[in-house]
């Protein structure tokens, strides 16, 4: 009966349906030279030794507080940023956030000093894992509380909208994330003032202990923009031509000026939850075979070498790597704390 009585006003109702929204293209996976996959296999690599090396550093106490890794996601934080301009198009995300700087350019040096809370780290020391800014690049961090870089990733696109300046903000959250308010508030404002941003969920499977299954009503997360008429794509974060590949679609759906997009990267996490995480929420077995199958460095170094790549040429850029975050985990081992002065700068104590 209630039904009904609905049905009838709708039908009814004065306002006018809002047309049908036009949906972008397929994304096509990235074609991507010897030399552009040699690169991205060389980012992510370099996320993945300095993410391992950063883990050692915290079990030997170096680093304090919270230290979320990136391992197994890398092939997300490489293929999108790769379609982005540092400098004008800018990135905004969570605490789990040294693979998105590295993946932008920024030294390995000066992040890991801010991991080991020294004075010429990213953030003086003072920001710790979870609060990494680097305003030149456009990087806005480096957030701890739960879906909050999606407000301001939205804000950030008006300002890039407000100003005319060209560039896009790309806004990631997690799968848990995905479930908060403030990210449908965000939804709807961005959409009705079609905004020039990127969503993207970084679906890791997991939320801390909880799965998205356990978590959440509608678990295919791209489409989690439709009532706000945001389209949504969904694709493989462990392939990083097909992440490159989404990335442009992407960009120029949102470049032409369409509004939102809302990707739903299909990706997952090695370690657990934080260096504190006991991780008894999955078995080995689960990780395991996520690493035997879809490993993102693996995929990519099986392509270069049908590409002709040699095996020689992969040993000397893992030697390469290996000797830069050698280099950026001394730096950050010997270089000096903060001077007690520095509790004083930064603060707001002003009234606003
Ligand atoms: C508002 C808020 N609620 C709860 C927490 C505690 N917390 C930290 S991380 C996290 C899980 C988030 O998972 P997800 O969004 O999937 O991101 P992932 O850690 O997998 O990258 C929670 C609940 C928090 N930091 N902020
Ligand atoms: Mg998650």
């Amino acid at each position: 009966m209630a039904r009904a009585s609905t049905a009838k006003a709708a039908k009814g109702a004065a306002t006018p349906a809002t047309p049908n929204r036009e949906r972008p293209p397929e994304p096509q996976r990235f074609e991507a030279s010897k030399d552009q996959l040699l690169e991205f296999y060389r980012q992510m690599l370099l996320i993945r030794r300095f993410e391992e090396r950063a883990g050692q550093l915290y079990g030997l106490g170096l680093i304090g507080g919270f230290c979320h890794l990136y391992i197994g996601q890398e092939a997300v934080a490489v293929g999108l940023q790769s379609a982005l301009e540092p400098g004008k198009d800018s990135v905004i995300t969570g605490y789990r956030d040294h693979g998105h700087m590295l993946a932008y350019g920024i030294d390995p040096k000066i992040i890991m000093a801010e991991l080991t809370g020294r004075q010429a780290g990213i953030s003086r020391g003072k920001g710790g894992s979870m609060h990494m800014f680097s305003t030149e690049h456009k990087f806005y961090g480096g957030h701890g509380i739960v879906g909050a870089q999606v407000p301001l990733g939205t804000g950030l696109a008006f300002t890039h909208k407000y100003r005319n300046d060209g560039g896009l903000c790309l806004a990631y959250f997690g799968d848990g994330a995905a479930n908060q308010g403030q990210v449908y508030e965000s939804f709807n404002m961005a959409e009705l003032w079609k905004l020039p941003v990127i969503f993207v969920i970084e679906n890791n499977q997991y939320a801390m202990g909880t799965s998205v299954n356990r978590s959440s009503a509608e678990d295919q997360l791209y489409r989690r923009g439709e009532s706000f008429r945001i389209p949504g794509l969904q694709v493989d974060g462990m392939d990083v031509l097909a992440v490159r590949g989404a990335a442009e679609t992407a960009r120029e759906w949102v470049k032409a000026g369409k509004g939102p997009v809302l990707l739903e990267l299909k990706t997952y996490r090695y370690r657990g939850h934080s260096m504190s995480d006991p991780a008894k929420y999955r078995s080995r077995e689960e990780v395991q075979a996520v690493r035997d199958k879809s490993d993102p460095i693996e995929h990519a170094k099986r392509e270069l070498e049908a590409m002709g790549l040699k095996e020689d040429a992969l040993k000397e850029i893992d030697k390469e790597i290996r000797a830069i975050v050698a280099e950026a985990a001394d730096y950050a081992e010997s270089t000096p704390e903060p001077p007690e002065g520095e509790l004083y700068t930064d603060v707001v104590v002003d009234t606003y």
